[in-house]
């Protein structure tokens, strides 16, 4: 196999063994892949005429993304995630999957596993002090309203200091993470305290790409959602709480309107109450719509 492009005789050759096209070994697609992606390359140096010591500080920044533990950090802030959104609604449109309550990105944090509660859990560890304390819950329906018991919402989300377990080692283990079957009525609720945006490491390699266009690293205060029932479609989402400065300036370009949810400070809870909550809290609704496949 062959694959002209643009490039001279001798690149063209070049690219063609690079790519494996020689032999019959390997892996049909990645070879192509690779050939296009390598083409794209040598492209891109000769459209900017990049000096190879251009070349090898951009080695250099890959290298340094991977020791950092960044590669999944950079993706959503190059806008991979939400364009990998984009695709996936266009393939349900296509197939008649549209509908509910809108995806959006998962982002790099989730953490499988985390306990199991019936109807209500308790997120948060009760260590973090000055943090407000959010009674969150909703309802799990199909597209027509009808609820969905036994349904599992998995929820994730950072601490008052926008760090999430896991990757905040002074977290414990699970810290504001649970998941919840909703109850016979679709409910879930929870007791737990409201996030703060999260930042980008400002020393790390994704701000040091960011810098150089110009951008910030913030995230809105936001809470991530996966939502399961048989026979409906898997969602994964997010909702931003309204009112934070980065709402809808949010670096890895998560936010949808449909997702963006007004907190209350209330005196009283009645939800709150049933779960072992007196005094005041603050209130997050949010009711999601799965489709059935
Ligand atoms: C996050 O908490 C997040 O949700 C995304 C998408 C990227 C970085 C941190
Ligand atoms: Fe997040």
């Amino acid at each position: 196999m062959t694959i002209q492009t643009t490039h001279t005789a001798e690149v063209q050759e070049l690219l063609n063994k690079v790519a494996g096209f020689h032999v019959e070994a390997g892996n049909e697609r990645v070879k192509k892949i690779v050939h296009r992606f390598m083409s794209d390359v040598f492209q891109l140096i000769e459209d900017f005429d990049v000096t190879p010591e251009e070349f090898w500080s951009a080695v250099y920044y890959v290298g340094e993304l991977g020791k950092n533990g960044e590669a999944s950090l950079l993706a959503p802030g190059l806008g991979m995630d939400k364009y990998l959104d984009i695709r996936m609604d266009a393939q349900d449109e296509a197939a008649g999957l549209a509908g509910g309550t809108p995806r959006t990105i998962e982002g790099p944090l989730y953490v499988a596993g985390a306990p199991l509660a019936d109807g209500f859990a308790r997120m948060d560890d009760g260590t973090d002090e000055t943090a407000e304390p959010m009674l969150i819950k909703g309802l799990v329906t199909d597209e027509d309203g009808k609820p969905l018991a036994n349904a599992i919402v998995d929820i994730w989300h950072a601490d008052s200091k926008g760090n999430y377990s896991y990757f905040d080692k002074s977290q414990s283990d699970f810290n504001l993470r649970r998941r919840i079957k909703t109850d016979e009525h679709g409910r879930y609720a929870a007791r737990s305290i409201i996030p703060s945006g999260y930042g980008c490491p400002p020393e790390g390699s994704t701000q040091a790409l960011l810098n150089q266009l110009g951008r910030h690293g913030q995230r809105p205060a936001h809470i991530h959602f996966f939502i399961s029932a048989p026979g409906h479609k898997h969602l994964t989402t997010q909702i931003n709480l309204a009112g934070d400065e980065f709402t809808y300036d949010d670096f890895a370009f998560a936010t949808r309107d449909e997702l963006v949810v007004e907190a209350r400070a209330v005196e009283h809870s009645a939800d709150g109450e049933k779960h072992g909550v007196s005094g005041p809290i603050t209130e997050v609704e949010f009711n999601f719509q799965l489709v059935s496949t």
